[in-house]
């Protein structure tokens, strides 16, 4: 049967305020943890991935669970370590001890950063290209995808590991051209992958039907997803702003953009 229950972590950042508004009418009951307090919904779980027991309870009696919870940029090494290695590690315990079948991981495009961008009529990134992960970041994210794997193969917990490109309300740079996937597109493409059947562990890229999209989308089709939207009508503007992407310069070289060159600045 489909999911009908999906615990959100993460639900308080960016994205999970996104999907925690478009998931619902596709018909899921959404349970929401964060370490940080939700407002407005007193049934939010608030706790850290680090606490083992407030996840096992977090996830007893759901029927998926989408993993959006964590650090979302580069950081020490220490602060990735704990909350996006172990956390996600500590999810998965939970998740198996429970029986809970499926896992949705936002995986990031950071797994895969280091990879040249295409250029001219340079094919598609596949989905089976290298890893090469451009920050601590986008190394937890690999973590991430292998554990997954592990999961599946070790205990038949199905995951789709999806490596989301930029989700965020309109793409801001021309690099977003390419690698942007709009709030609609996402909850189409969560939907596909809690509702698609025998995923396995299945990877796939997020983003729309860009016109200038750097990779491809085939496995994500496969799991039904339909992409809807293209960023296309954005470019003129942010191309008249800031120019086409430089080839020479590093930032725009990989699909990881600035993150594969960015001087170590530590939100956290
Ligand atoms: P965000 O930083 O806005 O949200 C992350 C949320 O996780 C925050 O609300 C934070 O409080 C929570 N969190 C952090 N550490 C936690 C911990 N130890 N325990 C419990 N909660 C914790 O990030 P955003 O943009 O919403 O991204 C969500 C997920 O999607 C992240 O895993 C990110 O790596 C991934 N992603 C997002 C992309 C995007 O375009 N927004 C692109 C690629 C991946
Ligand atoms: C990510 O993985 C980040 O979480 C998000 O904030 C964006 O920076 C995105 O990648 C991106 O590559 O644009």
């Amino acid at each position: 049967p489909a999911p009908r229950t999906v615990l959100l972590t993460g639900a308080a950042g960016g994205l999970g305020t996104l999907m925690r508004n478009l998931l619902p009418a596709f018909g899921y009951e959404l349970r929401l943890l964060d370490v940080r307090p939700i407002e407005g919904d007193p049934d939010a779980v608030t706790a850290d991935l680090a606490d083992r027991d407030a996840l096992r309870e977090a996830v007893r009696g759901v029927d998926a669970i989408i993993h959006l919870a964590g650090i979302s940029l580069e950081a020490p090494f220490e602060k990735i370590l704990q909350a996006n290695i172990e956390g996600t590690y500590n999810l998965y315990e939970a998740a198996r001890e429970e029986g809970v079948q499926r896992i949705v991981f936002a995986s990031s495009n950071h797994a895969v950063g280091f990879t040249p961008r295409p250029q001219g009529d340079d094919p598609l990134i596949p989905i089976d290209t290298p890893r090469r992960p451009d920050t601590f970041y986008g190394l937890s994210k690999c973590f991430g995808e292998d554990l997954a794997q592990l999961y599946w193969d070790k205990y038949g917990l199905e995951t789709v590991s999806v490596r989301i490109g930029s989700c965020f309300p309109q793409p801001t740079s021309v690099r977003m051209l390419s690698v942007w996937m709009s709030p609609a597109d996402g909850a189409r493409l969560f939907h596909a992958a809690l509702t698609a059947e025998d995923v396995k562990h299945t990877v796939v890229y997020g983003s729309s039907a860009n016109t200038r999209l750097w990779w491809d989308l085939s496995t994500a089709r496969a799991l039904g997803y339909e992409p809807q939207d293209d960023s296309e009508e954005f470019a003129e503007k942010l191309i008249a702003e800031q120019g086409e992407l430089d080839p020479e310069n590093v930032a725009h070289a990989y699909l990881g953009g600035h993150f594969v060159s960015d001087p170590p600045i530590w939100p956290y």
